[in-house]
């Protein structure tokens, strides 16, 4: 499984660096001059004069938070680099889904040297990852910030050591809710026998099962036409990226479900990384962090906002009674249990230790 992992890793690797070139990516968009500083130049420092670009990666629409944020590194790592480092922002799944950008940032050469995929995307490379979904944990972002600010957050971290990933932020997807084709949905009941789409995430999957529904893995490129050909009969995400994506037009309901949150971690390529001198590593870090409290912000303050105009758009929001939500509740609330063997008891016992400080 690994081995045959590493082969598409490879393919990928080299399909990319094909596309990047031909997308005008990499060695010729230094905005300072030279054509030397690329992606391929990952491996040593630059050398004066010249500009260090980073390849950053996201699946998401340009209106979106996590768009915004690597918006906002590029600013401010131009500006306290003296304009020697920048970053050349690919959205929309430009480079493809989330795990084949994981696996060729793992790979390192510099291909791509930054994504933020949803949490779970680093499950394959670390099994402490799978906590990151279970579902109905955490209300309100005071929790979420709390439990990833913390001890768990860089635990996680610690756990990619050797998988040539390096997390250096944790920034924010969203609270997922549920959107329906046709269908208003009340309680779990209503969802029986219902094709939901989901991310390829065995916890996600394993939620919508335990619902009744058929959970049906569609790429997040792919969710759109999905919808409009009724391959799914609904799916679930964040507000944000509802809007972002416009899937107002093949959706009709949206049930404030906000099953689990998910969160957006940053990561580098570690060889990219360790080719980075020190004082860049520094400028990178300030960026990143200066980054994460913009795009959370952003993120908080647009939920409402966004959500007026899914229903400006025609869809019709279902909010739902407490009774009515606690049946989504108590339908999940063993989903953790099949996963529990895949992690590791120290891992288990930090994360329930950390949900419960978070939330205090
Ligand atoms: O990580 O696939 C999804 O539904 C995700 O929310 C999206 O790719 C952002």
């Amino acid at each position: 499984m690994k081995k045959f992992k590493k082969c598409i890793g490879i393919a990928l690797a080299c399909s990319m660096a094909i596309s990047l070139a031909a997308c005008g990516g990499g060695s010729s968009s230094s905005s300072g001059g030279s054509s030397g500083a690329s992606s391929g130049g990952a491996s040593s420092a630059a050398p004066s004069g010249e500009v260090k670009t980073l390849i950053a990666a996201h699946t998401l629409d340009t209106t979106h938070h996590v768009h915004q944020g690597f918006v906002k590194m590029d600013e401010v790592l131009q500006d306290i680099s003296g304009g020697t480092m920048k970053l050349d922002i690919y959205p929309s799944s430009a480079l493809g889904d989330e795990e084949p950008v994981l696996e060729t940032q793992s790979l390192g050469g510099g291909t791509i040297d930054l994504s933020s995929p949803s949490g779970n995307a680093l499950q394959p490379f670390s099994s402490e990852f799978l906590t990151v979904d279970f579902p109905f944990v955490f209300e309100n972002y005071d929790q979420v910030w709390k439990f990833y600010d913390g001890e768990f957050g860089q635990y996680l971290f610690d756990s990619l050591e050797g998988t040539g990933l390096k997390g250096i932020a944790w920034w924010d997807n969203g609270f997922r809710n549920l959107t329906t084709t046709n269908k208003e949905i009340h309680t779990a009941d209503d969802l029986k026998g219902m094709k939901i789409r989901t991310m390829s995430a065995r916890v996600h999957m394993a939620n919508f099962n335990a619902l009744g529904a058929a959970a049906t893995p569609v790429p997040f490129a792919e969710l759109y036409s999905a919808l409009q050909q009724g391959v799914a009969d609904g799916q679930e995400n964040p507000i944000a990226n509802i809007y972002g994506n416009r899937l107002y037009e093949v959706q009709k309901y949206i049930m404030r479900t906000r099953h689990v949150h998910d969160p957006q971690p940053v990561l580098m390529s570690q060889d990219s990384w360790d080719g980075l001198t020190e004082e860049q590593q520094g400028w990178v870090m300030q960026a990143v962090e200066e980054a994460t409290q913009y795009m959370r912000k952003l993120s908080a303050d647009e939920e409402e906002e966004k959500l007026q105009k899914l229903q400006d758009n025609g869809m019709v929001l279902v909010e739902l009674t407490p009774e009515e939500h606690q049946t989504f509740v108590d339908k999940t609330k063993d989903v953790y249990k099949e996963f529990e063997s895949e992690i590791t008891p120290e891992g288990l016992e930090l994360y329930f230790k950390a949900v419960e400080e978070a939330k205090k």
